[in-house]
């Protein structure tokens, strides 16, 4: 496959297994997970082919990680990002005292009055790597570095979990917990 393939591949992987997965006919699982033998007929019935080895050269190659593949090596979910409902079983961590958040610059003033709000998500998304949530952010427009105190958080009780690819979620990021630029 070349890079392009991958990405269009992943990008439409993403679609399926966070939030229209209905839009080939499939349902998930409780916790996301679906047959990769299910998943290939569904997507290829619906007119988007695709090669047995894809999902699984995907789910190795993919530097975020976005998918994983269970112990049996028969299903395959999202590892985070879902707007379907789903209970992804992860269990309660301990943050590190900073985490970051990109966003964009016309939501700042937004931010600072109501905090971060997990959107269409099941969660804030927060992350150890400044680069990556910078790059994720220029999808909406000028991006901004936001600074999490989230070892605060924490010892004030709210309740993080990390995912299987290290992107902690949060319920809701109050203001005060947030530094801007
Ligand atoms: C913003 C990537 C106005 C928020 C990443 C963001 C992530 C507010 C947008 C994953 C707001 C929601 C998710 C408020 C938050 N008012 N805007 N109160 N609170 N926002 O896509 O975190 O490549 O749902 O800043 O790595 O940007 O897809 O969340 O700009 O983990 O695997 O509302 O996407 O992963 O956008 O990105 P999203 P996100 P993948």
């Amino acid at each position: 496959m070349t890079r392009k393939e991958t990405v269009k591949t992943s990008k439409f992987l993403s679609l399926i297994l966070r939030h229209e997965p209905e839009r080939v006919g499939l349902k998930l699982d409780s916790a996301g997970w679906v047959a990769v033998d299910v998943l290939l007929e569904a997507v290829n019935r619906h007119g988007t082919p695709l090669s047995r080895e894809q999902p699984a050269h995907i789910v190795a190659t993919s530097e975020k990680k976005r998918f994983a593949v269970s112990e049996d090596g028969q299903s395959i979910r999202a590892n985070q990002g879902h707007s379907v409902e789903v209970e992804l079983g992860y269990a309660a961590a301990t943050p590190p005292e900073l985490l970051y958040h990109g966003t964009a610059e016309q939501f700042v003033e937004a931010i600072r009055k109501e905090g971060l709000s997990k959107m269409e998500r099941h969660h804030v998304h927060l992350t150890e790597d400044k680069a990556m949530t910078m790059q994720v952010a220029t999808r909406r427009g000028r991006p901004v570095l936001l600074t999490i105190h989230a070892g605060d958080m924490h010892r004030g009780g709210h309740t993080f979990y990390r995912s299987a690819n290290n992107v902690w979620l949060v319920d809701h990021v109050q203001p005060e917990f947030i530094t801007f630029p």
